[in-house]
Order: structure tokens, then sequence, then C-alpha cells
């Protein structure tokens, strides 16, 4: 029999958890990946790994034209740029800045339209009432992976002559029987940063339906570059490197297992915190597959007992960092100023006062996720008596 030493006991009860944590290939599999740049010399400027991730990408998700970039912010920011939109944009306030930061800065008006309490994507009925004659295009996140109603939106954005972009920064991998979520709409960005289901360091990908839009997007990541002798837009730098696409071809190997691990996390937050009063896990959607991107929770106090800020900061003094995606609204930020009433999509604010991030990564010990869940039911004992 071992014998445990109870002082490292104590430090691995007390190792702090942070929400998420990278997923890392074994080390010399990325050298080994590596390697031949030294011989090439060519590191970027859409050069042969971020082309062969491409490809993989493309058979791995189900899309045709993806286009990889140095970040999902930048790619998306790109592709509307590329979509030529003009006016009013309809999007979800509850979403991270990238989302309707892209929209402003491409010159185009964001129309906050309220969303769904089942899995917090944009309402449809909502989407509809906010058209105006300005609104160009619905720019909608499939946030934490859930899919949004995409036959819905499709449908009116089809009767009013609306350009459909999804942010899929969330949505790796996810399909709905068998189709993957970047072949829905005009256009959908990925976003592979490190704290995604599969990262490249810093990256992401667009895809869009219409194949001469590719040609569009490589000129617009690049200065805006024709030829040689040629610039025909004002464009800024959206490329990736190669080291980052090394690392996409090396994570892209392991990503069925890391999303496979996730939900073996995900379940035991479900089976620990089963039937606890107030609160309630993302729903699982009718033929979606579920990639395991985040582990958001909604607390109502009411219920539970007590609130998902002191759930959050109790959690925190504990070691335990949890995040509260998305608090606050867009449409409260300081960067906003004036511009936005966040009352006016009721359905949003609730959420970003009671859904609460916990960790979640493929590494994420169970005990961890014990401790987690134990210290969330103290609280609910707790708060009722
Ligand atoms: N649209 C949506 C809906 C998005 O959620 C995002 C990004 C975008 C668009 C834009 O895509 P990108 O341009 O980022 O590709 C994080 C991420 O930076 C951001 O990518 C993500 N959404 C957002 C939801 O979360 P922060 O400010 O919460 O990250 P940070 O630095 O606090 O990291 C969170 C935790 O992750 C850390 O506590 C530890 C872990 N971590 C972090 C980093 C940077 C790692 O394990 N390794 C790392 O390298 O924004």
């Amino acid at each position: 029999m071992t014998t445990v030493d109870p002082d490292e006991l104590l430090t691995k009860a007390k190792a702090p958890v942070l929400v998420t944590q990278s997923s890392m290939p074994p080390m010399e599999e990325y050298f080994a990946e590596i390697a031949s740049l030294w011989d090439s010399k060519w590191l970027t400027n859409r050069g042969e790994k971020v082309r062969s991730l491409e490809a993989a990408l493309g058979e791995y998700l189900s899309v045709k034209n993806g286009t990889l970039f140095a970040n999902g912010h930048l790619a998306l920011e790109t592709l509307l740029a590329a979509m030529d939109l003009e006016g009013e944009v309809i999007t979800t306030p509850f979403t991270f800045a990238s989302t309707t930061h892209a929209i402003v800065r491409n010159g185009l008006t964001p129309v906050f339209a309220d969303i769904k309490a089942d899995d917090y994507t944009l309402d449809p009925a909502a989407v509809e009432a906010a058209i105006t004659p300005r609104t160009s295009a619905i720019l909608a996140v499939h946030v934490y992976g859930g899919l949004c109603d995409v036959d819905a939106l499709q449908t009116i954005a089809d009767r009013h002559g609306l350009a459909v972009i999804y942010d899929a920064a969330h949505a790796f991998g996810v399909e709905r029987d068998g189709i993957g979520a970047g072949t829905f709409g005009d256009a959908s960005m990925f976003s592979f940063h490190a704290t995604k289901v599969f990262n490249t360091i810093e990256g992401g990908l667009a895809t869009v339906k219409d194949p001469q839009v590719v040609e569009r997007l490589h000129k617009l990541q690049n200065f805006g570059i024709s030829g040689p002798e040629r610039v025909t837009d004002v464009a800024g730098n959206g490329k990736m490197n190669e080291f980052a696409a090394a690392m996409g071809l090396c994570n892209l190997r392991y990503i069925d297992g890391e999303i496979k691990r996730r939900s073996v996390v995900d379940a035991q937050y479900r089976a620990n915190l089963a039937d606890v009063p107030g609160i309630t896990f993302l729903a699982k959607q009718r033929g979606v597959t579920q990639n395991h991107a985040y582990l958001p929770v909604r607390i109502t106090e009411d219920e539970f007992g007590v609130s998902r800020d002191r759930i959050y900061e109790d959690l925190k003094q504990n070691g335990v960092t949890a995040r509260k995606y998305f608090f606050p609204l867009v449409s409260d930020f300081e960067a906003y100023a004036g511009k936005f009433d966040s009352s006016d999509t009721p359905v949003a604010r609730r959420a970003a006062n009671e859904v609460l991030a916990l960790p979640m990564f493929s590494d994420l010990a169970a005990e961890d996720v014990d401790r987690i869940t134990t210290e969330l039911l103290n609280l609910h004992f707790e708060g009722r008596v």
C-alpha cells in the first residue's frame, strides 16, 4: 500500500483551477511538424502548412472555401468587409466583444435583437422585428457551441434579402444531422484561439458559400494586394503564419479524443448537479452534436439560494476561476456608452446576470470537478438556511 503525504494532498487540493487550459500536442510531434520550416525558410504568406491545414479543416468541418486567418476576430472583420454590407446588421448582445466590434469597425451599425432563454442564441422573432429598410445582414452567434435556429433565420433572411453570417467561434466540429456548422448561412467564422476546443495558438477560419468571395478574402487579408504591382483595396494584414498552422495540424490529430474527454467532464458536472434547484445546464439540441467548448450553467437565485455573483466570488476564494461569459452585455460596454439600451433585450440581460461558465477542459481532473460541484452544493444548502 502506498503512503500518502498529507502535505502533497493539501497542495493538490488547493491547486488553482482556471476556466480553461489550452490543449497541446506532444512537444516532439510539434517539433517534427515545424522542422521543415528550417529548410524552406517560408514562414508566412499562405505557406505550405497553412494550405495543408485549410485542406484538412475543409474535410474535418465539411466546409468548402475555408481561409485561415491570424485570429478569429480578423477572420470575422474581413468576412464582413468582403461581403460589401451596408447600413445595419442585426446581432446579439450576448457575446464576446469581437462580434460587435467587427460590425462597428466595418462602419456598419449593430442593431441588437434579443436571445432565446433556452440556448442563448438569437430569437428569430426578435430578429424579424428589428429589420428596417437599412438592414443588410444578420450576424448570429452559435454561443457555447449550441447552434442558432439556422432554418428560421435563413427563412427570414430570404424573405427580406439579407445576408446571414455566423460567428461560429465556439462551434468547432458541431454538426446538425451530419451537416457542419460552417455550411449554414452565407459565411461563418471559427476561432482557433488558445482557449478553444481546437487551437492554432491564435487563429481563425472564414468559410463562405460563394467561392468568389474567397479570392476577395485572400486579398483583404494581405493589404488589398491584387498582384505584384497592383493594390486594389485598402486592407490590413490578417494572415496566419506557418508555426500556428503547424500547431493546428498537430492538434487536429487529437481533436476527437479532445472532445470525447470534454464530454466525460461535462457528464460528471451534469451528474453531480442533477436535480439541484436553480441550476440549469445548456439544453441539448435535437440532432446537434456537442463539442463541449464551455460549461455554462444558469443560476436562478430564487431557487438556488445564492446569486451567480456570490458563487463566482466563493469559487475564486477557493482557487477556482469560473468566468461570467458574457457579462456585461456588449450593449452595456463603456465603449458603446449612450448608444444602446440593454433593457431592450431583457432575456439577454437576465442571462448576462445569471450564467456562469465553470471550468471546462479535457485535462480537468475528476476530483477537481467534484471539488467545484461540492462547493456549489455547499452554497446551495447554505443559501437555503
Ligand atoms: N466571437 C466569439 C463569440 C468569441 O468568443 C471570440 C473569442 C471571438 C469571436 C474572437 O475570436 P479570437 O479573435 O479570440 O480568435 C478569451 C479568448 O481570448 C477569446 O478568444 C474568447 N472568444 C473569449 C470567450 O475568451 P479571455 O479574456 O476570457 O481570455 P483569458 O486570457 O482570460 O483566458 C481564459 C483562460 O484560458 C485563462 O484563465 C487560462 C486559459 N488560457 C489562456 C491563454 C491566453 C490558457 O490555458 N492558455 C492561454 O494561452 O478571452
